[in-house]
């Protein structure tokens, strides 16, 4: 068994570089689609969601594949709104825009 100093250091040296690691991607709403529509990302990054339609609203309904938790939801983002989340739990996110459920994405978040 580890002493316990050496996990303490060890917990303490993850949790700083996910801080100095930790970073903010662009996902663009445009022409009824994400882009990109697939991204991965590491524990602890932040997605920001913006709409850049001229006219149109869309949404994004996010959920960790296979959890129970209850779905994210980022009501409507008009154009020129933004939304983020910050995910700080590995896994598979699916996402789709509430007013078009045929818009999809995706977010891989490695450990
Ligand atoms: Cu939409």
């Amino acid at each position: 068994m580890r002493p316990l100093r050496q996990v303490l250091r060890g917990l303490f040296l993850s949790s700083l570089s996910w801080t100095v690691s930790a970073e903010v991607i662009e996902v663009e709403i445009s022409k009824y689609q994400y882009h990109p529509q697939v991204v991965t990302i590491q524990r602890g990054d932040t997605v920001h969601w913006t709409n850049l339609e001229r006219r149109q609203y869309h949404s994004v309904i996010l959920h960790r594949e296979g959890s129970t938790d209850a779905k994210l939801d980022s009501g409507y983002l008009f154009p020129g709104d933004r939304w983020n989340h910050t995910f700080t739990e590995a896994g598979y996110y699916a996402y789709l825009c509430g007013p078009h459920p045929e818009m999809s994405g995706r977010i891989e978040v490695e450990l």
